[in-house]
């Protein structure tokens, strides 16, 4: 199968899954069990806002390189997109980076205000972990890999991971750069949530420990070429393709890999993370086509 007709059907699998998770409710104030119309609105305004979709596809291509069934990685995959949404929405509130445009429209609280955007937020997060418990007692047979795949999740995207990183990034703005705590940054509030999604398919399709260790391997390269390049393009990217305003991590006194090591020296880091990114696919062989081939379109990424 060629590449994009790969990544095609992973992007069709999730957009669907999504559609089926969270339809358009039609009523204010519902009946037991069923999410209130506003709040949905909120929520699908920038979960279907057209994001790159990059992690639930590394759960769905990694997953079917791994011989696991896809019918059961689709729930998890919608599940980590709807966390990463819930990451961008806060993100971007004013006690945060306070951005108006995100995924190339307006931010959540720009248009539903601070007090939905938060609750749009918090309905993802929670959400996606009802949909993660669902999924797993619909799998009885395969209990134990769901719920190990809901812990990585859980683990990576929590407070010693993801949400780690970010606090430790707003604690760091404005102070001088230093590598170490920069290092911690990328590790977790980026790396940490492209190595579940990876990881949590390992566990669903039953890895053993070796491919798991390479699986942790290639996200952790993948997430840290990938803040840098996130870093780079924030220096140098076009504001009308990446769908966000540029410029505003030096504005914000934002400690990033440029402002430490410089444009040239994180251009080099970054191409050295990409090939090791490659490496780390190695034992996978042949099976590893379409992630060897997803790290090149996000290596050249523009947005
Ligand atoms: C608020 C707990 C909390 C965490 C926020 C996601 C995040 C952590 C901050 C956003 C700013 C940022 C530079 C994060 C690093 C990860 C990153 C590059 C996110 C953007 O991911 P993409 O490029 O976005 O996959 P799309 O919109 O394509 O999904």
């Amino acid at each position: 199968m060629e590449y994009n007709e790969a990544y095609s059907r992973y992007v069709g699998m999730i957009e669907e899954t999504i559609g089926t998770l969270l339809p358009q409710t039609a009523v204010e104030c519902p009946a037991d069990g069923e999410i209130p119309a506003y709040l949905c609105e909120t929520m699908r305004y920038s979960l279907l806002a057209g994001g790159k979709r990059v992690r639930p596809v590394l759960l769905l291509a990694a997953c079917e390189m791994l011989g696991g069934a896809l019918e059961q990685a689709r729930v998890p995959a919608a599940a980590l997109e709807m966390i990463h949404t819930y990451s961008l929405i806060h993100d971007d509130l004013p006690g945060m980076d306070d951005d108006d445009y995100r995924r190339g429209r307006l931010t959540n609280h720009k248009v539903y205000g601070v007090g939905h955007a938060i609750l749009a937020g918090d309905g993802l997060l929670n959400y996606a972990y009802e949909c993660l418990m669902k999924n797993a007692l619909a799998y009885p047979q395969n209990l134990m890999g769901h719920v190990r795949a809901a812990d990585v999740i859980a683990r990576r995207a929590g407070v010693s991971g993801m949400i780690a990183g970010q606090s430790i990034d707003l604690l760091s703005e404005h102070m001088e750069p230093e590598a170490q705590r920069l290092c911690y940054i990328h590790a977790h509030k980026t790396a940490d949530l492209l190595t579940a999604p990876l990881l949590a398919a390992g566990c669903i399709a039953g890895a053993d420990g070796a491919q798991m260790e390479a699986l942790s391997r290639f996200g952790a390269c993948v997430g840290l070429a990938f803040q840098i390049d996130d870093d780079l393009l924030d220096v140098e990217g076009d504001a009308q393709e990446m769908g966000k305003q540029t410029g505003m991590d030096a504005q914000r006194g934002k400690m990033t890999w440029p402002a430490l090591f410089g444009v040239a020296q994180s251009r080099a880091r970054s191409q050295e993370l990409w090939s090791q990114a490659e490496d780390a696919l190695g034992s996978f062989g042949e099976r590893a086509w379409f992630l060897h081939a997803f790290a090149e379109t996000l290596r050249n990424r523009k947005k």
